[in-house]
């Protein structure tokens, strides 16, 4: 973190800006970065104290990024890329949150941001061709574009249970972590949540707590990551071949060029010892290899049956306690198919004397007491409760700006039956408005820097070819727009994604529509798409002249 007392970041804006972004984690730090050198003027408007994003706001004990270190990081700088040196497999959120800082110092990016700013509102003037950004500060300025820069994990979602104003102890979300230590010593503590999150922090809080009691609703299966510390040698041969890495991860299925071999064979294609040695292979690797060992288990449900029933197995080997096991056992989805967490000993965990599972599943969650919570069977004292109970995911952030399009439109309203996009850069109505990993993108199921970079190079790309035209305005074609939705849908139905009652899907979400939100053509082939929009003249957008004059829309 900066530790200088004259903050270099601005503290009031008011004017003209060519492009607002809203959000300075990964993707609004590498938009000032690009639109700056292309001659664009920016405002950051950032709510946190300080840039990272996700990586500011998600300091809980444990948390840590699921992409090795040296692909989750800016591929922009071939200098950074040498100079920066990652310490662990996988990089623990302080790592990252100084990684990022380091960014906005070495290219001296904050003097366009301004922090502890939330935008409140976005709407646009059909007649000016201008959009009005205003802030919970008070600031109002107009702009040609926005860029949303807002993260897909960004809306944290506390439950709204009955009793939490009054209860008497320390309460935490994940996703909102306090800057201050939390000590865990000598206390009682529940984590409702077993997601990503709750897997990462459950086995750094059981080894400070007096007590924990973990309120899981839902088992899921998990990976041991295996993290530790970078291999020298493995980092100098990364950093050696960096240029051929980062291609390979932007033409890749996931944007990681560690997973972007296909596997020739499907699950089912193999004798019973073959896969076995090949699921095992992966566990002791650790990381994210084995739900992608074999080419059909995001397909076939037979097929990623045998996967399922392989880390079922594993959990019963690891928790001593055989009712106890069976109660962490996931069934009823296939694996792969909600965000696949990975751990550092989390089912081991459950061997410490000090550490209860509950299911909440079976006696669900009645009230938060002024000492603890009540289910529908007991009672647990508490001193603390963690809520790792996840996101308004991908259209949370976007949502909670009272977005305005043509016409007055709101975002909301477009949205009421799910999020539609082109490409999921646009949604038409809003014209100039753009969206960074916005859903119906590869966004969430893909490496985030690697989408991140993508979207900020096509979008100010964009920008600078508009300016050149003399086009003062491009929006979604609503035909474009339907035939995207439409693909998007049609290649996650070919997938066993829909199936589960994931927050893909938005079913975390009382009330949020089910709609599979990403799109899982895979990286290099959206890539390809998003490239011949453009070569075919920005097909499927309708870009506009000037609005002094004569207005010629053109439908490209
Ligand atoms: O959130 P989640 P998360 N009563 O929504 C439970 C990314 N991430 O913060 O499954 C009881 O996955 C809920 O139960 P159920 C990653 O993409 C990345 O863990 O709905 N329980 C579930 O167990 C991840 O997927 C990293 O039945 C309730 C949990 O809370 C995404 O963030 C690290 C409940 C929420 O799980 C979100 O993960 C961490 C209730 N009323 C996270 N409401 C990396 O490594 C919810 N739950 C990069």
């Amino acid at each position: 973190m900066s530790t200088t007392t004259a903050s270099p970041h601005p503290t009031a804006s008011k004017g003209f800006f060519d492009a607002v972004v809203v959000g300075a984690g990964f993707a609004g730090l590498y938009a000032v970065y690009r639109l700056r050198r292309m001659g664009f003027t920016v405002r950051v408007f950032e709510a946190g104290s300080g840039v990272g994003g996700t990586w500011f706001w998600n300091r809980y004990p444990g948390a840590r990024c699921d992409v090795e270190s040296y692909e989750y990081s800016y591929s922009f700088s071939k200098e950074l890329e040498q100079e920066w040196v990652w310490t662990e497999r996988y990089p623990a959120q302080p790592e990252i949150l100084k990684y990022v800082n380091h960014v906005a110092d070495r290219f001296d990016l904050r003097r366009d941001i301004q922090i502890n700013t939330r935008v409140t509102s976005a709407h646009f003037d059909e007649a000016a061709e201008r959009w009005t950004v205003r802030t919970a500060k008070g600031d109002t300025v107009t702009s040609q574009f926005v860029i949303m820069a807002t993260g897909c994990l960004s809306a944290p979602r506390v439950p709204d249970f009955k009793g939490l104003k009054d209860f008497k102890g320390e309460w935490y979300h994940t996703g909102d972590w306090p800057h201050h230590e939390v000590d865990f010593r000598g206390k009682r503590v529940g984590v409702i949540g077993t997601g990503s999150t709750g897997i990462q922090a459950i086995p750094v809080i059981a080894a400070q707590a007096k007590h924990l009691t973990v309120f899981q609703r839902t088992p899921n299966f998990s990976l041991p990551a295996r993290n530790g510390p970078q291999d020298p040698e493995r980092a100098r041969q990364m950093k050696a071949r960096y240029p051929e890495v980062r291609e390979k991860a932007r033409w890749s299925g996931n944007g990681y060029a560690l997973l972007s071999d296909i596997p020739a064979k499907g699950a089912l294609e193999v004798s019973d010892e073959e896969r076995r040695t090949a699921y095992e292979r992966c566990w002791q690797l650790g990381g994210p290899l084995l739900p992608r060992v074999f080419n059909d288990l995001v397909f076939n449900k037979a097929s990623n049956d045998t996967a399922c029933e392989f880390v079922r197995n594993k959990i019963r080997q690891i928790v001593k306690d055989s009712k106890v096991a069976e109660l962490l056992c996931p069934s009823g989805y296939a694996i792969g198919t909600k965000r696949l967490p990975m751990d550092t000993d989390y089912f081991e965990t459950y061997n410490r004397t000090t550490v209860t599972l509950v299911d909440v599943r079976a006696a669900p969650i009645e009230e938060i007491l002024p000492n603890g919570l009540r289910t529908t069977q007991a009672t647990y004292q508490l001193d603390i409760v963690v809520f790792a109970t996840g996101y308004d995911a991908m259209t949370g952030s976007l949502l909670a700006i009272d977005i305005r399009g043509s016409q007055g439109r709101t975002l909301r309203e477009k949205w009421s039956a799910g999020p539609r996009t082109y490409l999921g850069l646009q949604t038409a109505g809003f014209p100039n408005l753009f969206m960074v990993t916005g859903p119906g993108s590869p966004s969430v199921l893909s490496n985030m820097v690697t989408s991140i970079e993508q979207h900020i190079e096509w979008i100010s790309d964009c920008m600078d070819t508009l300016r050149k035209q003399g086009v003062a305005r491009i929006e979604a074609d609503l035909k474009a727009e339907d035939a995207w939705v439409e693909h998007v849908n049609e290649v996650g139905n070919k997938t066993l994604y829909p199936t589960a009652n994931s927050w893909y899907m938005g079913a975390n979400i009382p009330g949020k529509p089910r709609v599979f939100m990403p799109y899982i053509g895979g990286v290099g082939n959206y890539r390809t798409k998003c490239n011949e929009v453009v070569a075919k003249g920005y097909e499927g957008f309708i870009l506009a002249a000037p609005a002094q004059g004569e207005t010629q829309a053109r439908r490209a």
